[in-house]
């Protein structure tokens, strides 16, 4: 990983809550995952932590969030490169760079990457966080106990993270593919999960301002007409401004993110990778300004531009 940029510049914001907010808050951090051996049908998302990258900073958008928050600004978002994948061990490698990138004081936002990848960045997280709510957007529970054979496949992170008791709340939405073995996880776990069909009769996640939120977005919890390119297309899912919502409606602290399953080889359009983009910048954004963090403000005045 590169050093961590943490200049202390502030820039002039036109709003002077959000002002504050940035003020106070910590930077997240990019962290590119390129891992897709634990895929069961096709590889490629290891090439997407470059394509979204490339997404993010083309001038073909600006740098600005939708609130206003310029993520160009080292205080709002750095990069932190990409893990090592260690072939002997993939998942020791990704959750000690997670560690690592804890202990820098900044919010990782993970890049991936099948799956797979969420079980050991989760318990990176978890070793230096309080009890997390997991919101979990997705077409698939991934609450296999094992996979044809595997139980690290891409299919099963959320099984070994329940296991572990690495969550105190997992909240799925966008699921539409569930099997009977998948429910009865579901209820063995306690997982609660909003489907695409309480979604589109306006079921909404629960979640109180004193809970502590990981993000995990997999692309195929869309439509497949707003994101084609993920491995496992399934018809019938969110837009891309429902998860936008989502995450700006998020009244909790979210303390980390990752972004997974964008696949590359078969997004020729590069759209997908777009997508990804559009809600990392958000994400950043997000990860500053909650109301939990302007409550904290000292004095909103003393930082006024
Ligand atoms: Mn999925």
């Amino acid at each position: 990983m590169q050093n961590l940029s943490r200049r202390p510049r502030l820039k002039g914001v036109a709003d002077r809550i959000t002002f504050a907010a940035m003020a106070l808050a910590t930077p997240a951090a990019i962290l590119g995952v390129p891992y897709d051996a634990s895929s069961s049908f096709r590889r490629g998302p290891a090439r997407a932590p470059a394509t979204i990258r490339e997404a993010l900073w083309s001038p073909a958008g600006n740098s600005w969030t939708e609130a206003l928050i310029d993520i160009s600004d080292p205080n709002v978002l750095v990069d932190a490169g990409d893990v090592t994948i260690d072939a002997a061990d993939p998942r020791a490698g990704i959750q000690g760079g997670v560690e690592r990138l804890r202990a820098t004081n900044v919010r990782p936002i993970l890049l991936g990457g099948d799956h797979s990848v969420t079980y050991p960045i989760v318990r990176g997280v978890r070793a230096t966080s309080a009890p997390l709510t997991i919101v979990h957007i997705d077409a698939h529970a991934d609450l296999y106990d094992e996979f044809e054979g595997d139980r690290f496949s891409h299919a099963c992170p959320f099984a070994r993270i329940m296991e572990e008791g690495l969550a105190s709340r997992l909240v799925q939405i966008g699921i539409r593919t569930l099997t009977k073995h998948q429910r009865e996880q579901a209820d063995r776990f306690g997982v609660e999960i909003i489907d695409m069909r309480g979604w589109s009769r306006g079921a909404r996640p629960d979640i109180s301002r004193d809970e502590t939120v990981y993000l995990s977005i997999d692309l195929d919890g869309l439509d497949p007409a707003f994101a084609p390119g993920v491995s496992h297309p399934e018809p019938g899912g969110l837009s891309v401004r429902d998860v936008l919502s989502l995450i700006q409606g998020l009244e909790a602290p979210m303390t980390a993110a990752d972004i997974v399953e964008c696949n590359p080889d078969v997004d020729p359009s590069g759209v997908t990778s777009q997508v990804a983009a559009k809600f990392l910048k958000e994400i950043a954004a997000a990860m500053q300004c909650v109301p939990e963090r302007w409550r904290t403000a000292p004095d909103a005045d003393s930082v006024r531009a």
